[in-house]
């Protein structure tokens, strides 16, 4: 398939760790596409027609894992179409593998990923941040409520995944308390690393 020569990089950490804003840094200047699973779902839930909306809305209400069938094939779709319509083969893979079954799936049916970037960040400081960006986000899930639930999630069922490719040394842990600029430093000092 043409997806099984993609360059691939997970990028994992907590609900509001500042993911979605480092992937756009690594986007202006290494070239890679930004597929965030979390907005492919979203995309999905709000799709004329879909039939996994009202199930997707439940899930990410509850800060719940969507049944890895549905991401994986959003996934493989927008690689897919990447592929087709600009030739790029580079992805940024955004909040996803976040539990095993989705990782081994991932990395068997489409591609291995060359590594993890991890951003590393407080529960405390990822909770500021979300109340924050809750005030304008309109997400359904920038709530106490629903925080909570996704911290709990992250820690139960994502963290292990993070800790299977460490054991591995497939994992670039970048600090992400500080400032967006000093994150990507870090993040610009990780890639040089692994020869990005
Ligand atoms: N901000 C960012 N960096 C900052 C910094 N260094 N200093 C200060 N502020 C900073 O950032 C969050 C906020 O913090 C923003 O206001 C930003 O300006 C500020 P952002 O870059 O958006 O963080 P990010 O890590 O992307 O946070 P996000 O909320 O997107 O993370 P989640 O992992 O919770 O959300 P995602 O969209 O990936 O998933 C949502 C839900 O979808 C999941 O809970 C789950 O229900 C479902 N889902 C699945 O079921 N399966 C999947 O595979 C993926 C998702
Ligand atoms: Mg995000």
């Amino acid at each position: 398939t043409a997806q099984n020569q993609a360059l691939v990089i997970f990028v994992l950490g907590g609900p509001g760790a500042g993911k979605g804003t480092q992937c756009a840094n690594i986007v202006r200047d290494y070239g890679f596409k930004h597929l965030s699973a979390g907005d492919l779902l979203r995309e999905e839930q709000d799709r004329q027609g879909s039939e996994f909306g009202d199930m997707i809305k439940d899930y990410i209400k509850e800060g719940q894992i969507v049944p890895m069938e549905v991401t994986v094939q959003l996934l493989e779709n927008a690689m897919t179409h990447e592929i087709e319509t600009s030739g790029n083969r580079r992805f940024l893979i955004d909040g996803f593998p976040r539990k095993m079954d989705q990782a081994v799936a991932f990395e068997e049916k489409v591609v291995p990923s060359k590594f993890t970037l991890f951003f590393d960040c407080p529960e405390e400081t990822m909770r500021e941040r979300l109340l924050n960006r809750g005030k304008t986000s309109g997400r359904a899930d920038d709530n106490e409520e629903s925080i909570k639930k996704r911290f709990r999630t992250f820690v139960e069922t994502s963290m292990p995944v993070v800790e299977m490719f460490e054991g591995e040394g497939r994992v670039v842990r970048i600090s992400a308390t500080q400032g967006p600029e000093e994150v990507y430093e870090g993040v610009k000092k990780g890639f040089a690393e692994r020869g990005l």
